[in-house]
């Protein structure tokens, strides 16, 4: 590969995905000589079993226009566009596998995607909290110990939209149906691994990412306790692919089961202090605002972290479905492992079980289906999950000035004709 041009963005990529591909393929027990003869066959990840199961190429009925916003294609298809901000269409999770590929994961972006040099790109570990600050390169994250887990990240407001369905009262932000939502196989570092490289203080008690999106810095603290555990992770690689531009290219930072702002994308720097950390994020937004709520101290309102249970359809919004038997499919996701699905067809009157498809886990979704033998008429579906912890879907939740966290029963529109 040595006439290659690494300062070619594309070929400097290519290169690092298929040495990383190789390094994978070798802990596997491949020989190089059939490594080399899978990418040839066009084979990559889903040879190598590394969790692409389910995908498949997405057909598009038209070229999109690029968008000056993102950089993978964003087609009426696939997304609901709100400027910034790209809703999944959750009917096109349909039949489909465990993950959301790639290219129908949502995008949540406070500014366009930037576009970063990985062999410029620095991730520096610093603060009052760490005894040895340190500066990795690309090369130096990759060549950490990695681990892949399946987890799903979940914008906060993913829902907002049903508190005006609720409530007749917009709640500020983007208005999301249920699509700010996706599972994908991530691959990484641990964070503990970085923060004990830098010799994190026994005195340490918060760890602030920061993205590298200006002009807006994009930064907000954990607690060191979310921080050391096995599944927050500073992550390169998105079922088998290096991290796509829009979803933090060279590497973002995934934080299992919290609210999507704290996985911080295009991360640069983690400042860890002795002492607690501010962020307009954690003070101004992704904070509880309302009649319900009081400030605390510093924040305008209770400061969210763990996201909560909820459920979507695979099936267009509003849905049109030809009378007969037939069988309904969602998935439903939450902190913890989901243990029952129930759906009504009669507005919340009677429920029945659905069937689970997936072994549930936490801070992932779990598939579901049921038979319908569906009557022509008009229809509210809805369904409801509830987790190990005996967390169960309200009929409603207290109104929020920014919208976040509505995880009432959603009835899905539905005709049957
Ligand atoms: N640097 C940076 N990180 C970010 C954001 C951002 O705008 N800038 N958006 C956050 C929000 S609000 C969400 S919901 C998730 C969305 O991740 P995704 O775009 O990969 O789906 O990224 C988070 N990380
Ligand atoms: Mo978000």
């Amino acid at each position: 590969m040595g006439g290659d041009d690494l300062r070619d963005e594309g070929v400097y990529e290519q290169l690092r995905r298929d040495q990383y591909l190789w390094r994978r393929a070798r802990e596997m027990g491949l020989s190089r000589r059939r490594f080399l003869g899978m990418l040839a066959a066009g084979g990559t990840w889903a040879a190598l079993g590394g969790g692409a199961a389910g995908l498949r190429r997405i057909a598009h009925a038209a070229p999109a226009p690029p968008s000056p916003m993102h950089v993978k294609p964003t087609p009426p298809e696939l997304f609901i566009p709100f400027g910034s901000n790209m809703e999944m269409r959750w009917e096109q999770m349909t039949g489909r596998g465990f993950l959301v590929p790639n290219e129908l994961f949502f995008i949540r972006n406070h500014t366009p995607t930037p576009r970063i040099d990985p062999a410029a790109w620095r991730l520096r570990v610093e603060g009052s909290g760490v005894a040895r600050p340190l500066e990795l390169t690309y090369n130096d994250l990759l060549s950490l110990p990695d681990v892949s887990v399946r987890r799903y990240v979940e914008c906060a407001g993913n829902g907002r939209s049903f508190f005006e369905v609720q409530y007749g009262k917009r709640a500020s932000g983007t208005q999301w149906r249920l699509g700010a939502v996706g599972v994908a196989e991530w691959t990484g570092v641990p964070l503990r691994e970085i923060l004990d490289r830098a010799g994190l203080k026994r005195t340490a008690v918060d760890v602030m990412p920061e993205g590298l999106d200006g002009p807006i810095r994009v930064l907000r603290p954990m607690s060191v306790a979310k921080a050391m555990e096995p599944d927050t992770l500073v992550v390169y690689a998105m079922n088998g692919h290096p991290l796509p531009p829009d979803h933090g290219f060279p590497a973002r930072v995934l934080v299992p089961g919290w609210i999507g702002i704290a996985s911080i994308k295009w991360v640069g720097r983690i400042e860890v202090s002795e002492t607690p950390l501010y962020s307009p994020f954690n003070t101004e937004s992704y904070v509880m605002i309302g009649p319900s709520y009081e400030p605390q101290g510093r924040a305008l309102g209770p400061v969210l972290s763990v996201q909560n249970v909820k459920s979507a359809l695979e099936l267009p919004w509003p849905a049109e479905l030809r009378a007969g038997r037939q069988v309904i499919r969602g998935r439903s996701w939450g902190p913890h492992a989901i243990t029952r699905v129930e759906y009504s067809l009669d507005r919340s009157v009677t429920w029945r079980a659905a069937r689970i498809r997936d072994a549930s886990a936490p801070r992932s979704w779990v598939r579901w289906e049921f038979e319908w033998d569906a009557r022509p008429g008009d229809y509210s579906l809805r369904v409801r999950a509830t987790d190990a912890e005996g967390n169960t879907q309200p009929a409603g939740v207290p109104f929020n000035e920014l919208g976040y966290l509505y995880n009432a029963v959603v009835g899905h529109p539905v005709t049957v004709v």
